[in-house]
């Protein structure tokens, strides 16, 4: 069970945030109404949800997802792999200081973004991508034994992070899309392949018993919910713009 989640108004500096997926510039206006559907969703899961103002120094950070793991022994901050990230971490320790004892940090030079962290229970898969490196993924490693928890590295070489190709949704369900569908790693899960021409769906994120999904994809969301999962569609057409998906919006913890 998740009882609270952090999320950060977009900036309007975001239609500057990194991108490789071709659509176009965001529309902010629409973004911000997305955002603020997005809010909605995470409330209806029953979470206490901290929201963060517009952060114009940094176009991406809205996607807080990436500069924290936060586990329920101890809070890591992440030290991020895109030069114009890395500044976003400051303020997010400042914050969690609020609510963990103790704060970690992944520092130099290691480098994670935690969208490369899914968690399975006490484990936790680490993404090594263009964003988290070997060091950073070893550091991280070190931490998480340090907190009783275990973890496995899983080498990306297709998309942005880890969690931008799979989802964990409990029960042992686990949403699959591209080369992690016939990924040995994976294989002892119940496995929901995401179609090819579906990839940005197979970010979704499970809160409390129900599933968040971007609206659009019906193919994977009638597979979800022929799993017995509860959805919730949210539109996220100006954040795919920004390769960003539906679990890099929130910390949920
Ligand atoms: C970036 O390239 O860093 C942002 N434009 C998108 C970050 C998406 N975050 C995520 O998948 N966890």
């Amino acid at each position: 069970m998740f009882t609270k989640a952090i999320v950060r108004i977009p900036g309007k500096s975001m239609v500057n945030g990194i991108s490789n997926a071709n659509l176009g510039k965001p529309d902010y206006d629409k973004a911000l109404d997305q955002h603020a559907k997005y809010i909605e969703a995470l409330k209806t899961c029953d979470l206490d949800v901290t929201v963060l103002p517009a952060d114009e120094d940094y176009p991406d950070s809205c996607f807080v997802e990436d500069t924290a793991l936060l586990t329920p022994n101890v809070a890591i901050i992440t030290n991020p792999g895109a030069e114009s990230r890395k500044g976003e971490v400051h303020k997010m320790k400042e914050l969690v200081k609020g609510f963990y004892d103790d704060v970690e940090e992944i520092k130099e030079p290691g480098t994670v973004e935690a969208g490369d962290i899914m968690m399975v229970e006490d484990h936790y898969y680490i993404g090594l991508s263009k964003r988290t490196n070997l060091k950073g993924a070893l550091q991280l490693l070190a931490i998480l034994k340090k907190y009783e928890f275990t973890g496995t590295m899983v080498n990306l070489n297709e998309f942005l992070h880890l969690k931008t190709g799979l989802s964990y949704l409990e029960e042992a369900n686990l949403l699959v899309c591209g080369k992690f569908i016939s990924n040995p790693t994976f294989e002892e899960f119940i496995r929901i392949e995401v179609p090819e021409d579906e990839a940005y769906a197979a970010n979704c994120v499970w809160i409390n018993g129900k599933v968040l999904i971007p609206s659009g994809y019906s193919k994977t969301s009638n597979k979800i919910v022929a799993a017995a999962y509860e959805i919730i569609e949210v539109d996220m057409s100006e954040f795919q713009k920004l390769d960003g998906g539906l679990s890099c919006l929130s910390l949920r913890f």
